[in-house]
């Protein structure tokens, strides 16, 4: 096992992080920048690093720098978090050619799921269900009119190096589709220095689930059911559930088989999230992430596991301590992420938080950095908690998360905590009955958040 890690992010992941490593021994090291010299993570880590001045690409993005601080510390293994450095495959091969590790996949699996249609490609010979669509890159508009024209409209256009909603354009008609596909490309070019571009078969009313995998990396995977992570504004969660409110136990048996398996046949190594489309009760595999997600802590809840220290564990090249037979689901968990945002504009609200208080009691779980007289910097993600309540069943899990928020204080900058109370008066949310539009609509509507 190692005997120390760095942490190359900040914030609440940070902190996860660090209180995995205290609970298995193992020392841990903070890197910060300037901007973040009074952060939660530099004060709870053994030890810290400043890694450079505020800005990202020049702290929590330099390599160099991230690299230097191990060899200073003497740090063995670097945990990325999410965001940041966490699927860049440049940076794994780095670690490795240092000697150092890194607690996640491989480099070539990065590059595999980093490339979508290498990973739709990859995942269709599997037998992981896709979305129909171009078999692989679509070069001129000509092709995409005849592909779309044999599959119908309306189509989505995608970037092979896009994911996470940048780079797309829909096309509801033939009419469309040549400004979406050149917008697309020319996006794509700028987005991520790559053009290529592919074509699926629009669907109008899914649902957003996901499932999540773990993998030994020698060939054994074990997956821990699906989050539905429907509510989203702009391609940002705002409140996860696991399970969801759609699958029933042989569905998630099923398509959790599925991906287990796809997963151990390329000998995956730590977590991994497989994003599906469900639509009429079916699964259709859009992207797969290598990392750790935001809104891990619902299956962590409901399966009873804690998954960084298995990421640990798998990346010191000791066996995974789970057997699919031994994951069983149990309860509900619903996660709201707190972002310090004026609602409804959503505005970034940096600034001093002058009163903070924590919601408690049983099934209640509050991942956040923050404290009082803590100043939120201007410079990073607006995401300041995660509240994530537990209980027996979905009404008792709503029940609990309306008290916790009850219970939050949050004061000095603008939180989207009303917005999380006002979903908790909606029947949709209530009952279940939402797609990946129905937050976007539901904003567009609403006079409770004014
Ligand atoms: C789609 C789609 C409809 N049809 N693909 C957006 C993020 C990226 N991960 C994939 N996305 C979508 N892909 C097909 N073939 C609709 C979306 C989409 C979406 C997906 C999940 C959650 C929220 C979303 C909001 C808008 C569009």
């Amino acid at each position: 096992m190692f005997n120390k890690i760095l942490i190359a992010n900040r914030g609440e992941i940070a902190l996860r992080v660090i209180r995995a490593c205290k609970e298995m021994g193992i020392g841990s090291v903070a890197v910060h920048s300037t901007a973040d010299a009074d952060a939660m993570h530099v004060r709870m880590a053994d030890e810290s690093v400043c890694i450079g001045p505020p800005s990202g690409t020049l702290s929590y993005l330099s390599i160099p720098n991230i690299i230097s601080a191990c060899e200073i510390t003497g740090a063995e293994a670097i945990h990325p978090g999410y965001g940041f450095l966490s699927e860049n495959a440049n940076f794994v091969q780095i670690i490795q050619d240092h000697g150092l590790t890194f607690i996640g996949p491989t480099a070539d699996h990065i590059n595999m799921m980093g490339d979508k249609i290498t990973a739709k490609e990859t995942m269709k010979n599997l037998g992981v269900p896709c979305v129909p669509g171009s078999p692989g890159g679509v070069p001129t508009v000509e092709e995409a009119m005849k592909i779309s024209t044999e599959m119908g409209f309306p189509v989505i256009v995608k970037a092979t190096a896009g994911g996470g909603g940048r780079g797309m354009k829909v096309a509801k008609t033939a009419d469309d589709l040549e400004e979406a596909f050149r917008t697309a490309r020319s996006e794509s070019k700028a987005a991520f220095g790559n053009d290529e571009v592919y074509i699926e078969k629009y669907l109008t009313l899914p649902r957003h689930i996901e499932i999540q995998v773990f993998g030994d990396g020698k060939g054994k995977a074990v997956h821990l059911g699906e989050r539905d992570c429907s509510l989203q504004r702009r391609h940002q969660k705002v409140l996860e559930e696991c399970p969801s409110p759609v699958i029933d136990a042989a569905t998630r048996a099923k398509i959790g088989k599925v991906c287990s398996d796809a997963v151990a046949s390329i000998n995956y190594a730590g977590a991994g999230t497989i994003e599906f489309l469900f639509e009429n009760d079916e699964f259709f595999f859009i992207e797969m992430n290598t990392r750790l997600q935001v809104e891990h802590p619902v299956t962590e809840a409901v399966y009873g596991v804690d998954l960084v220290r298995e990421q640990i564990i798998v990346a010191a090249g000791e066996p995974m301590s789970f057997e699919q037979e031994n994951l069983v689901a149990n309860g509900h968990s619903i996660e709201c992420r707190i972002n310090a945002e004026k609602v409804p504009e959503f505005r970034p609200s940096p600034g001093k938080i002058s009163q903070f208080h924590a919601p408690g009691g049983l099934g209640v779980r509050m991942d956040s950095h923050i404290y009082d007289g803590y100043s939120i910097p201007p410079y990073y993600d607006s995401l300041i908690a995660k509240l994530i309540v537990h209980a027996p069943d979905r009404d008792a899990a709503f029940a609990r998360l309306h008290r916790a928020l009850g219970e939050l204080i949050v004061d000095g900058v603008e939180t989207t905590t009303p917005l999380h109370r006002a979903l908790l008066e909606e029947p949709d949310v209530l009952s279940g009955n939402y797609d990946i539009h129905w937050l976007e609509n539901w904003l567009e509507s609403t006079t409770s958040l004014d």
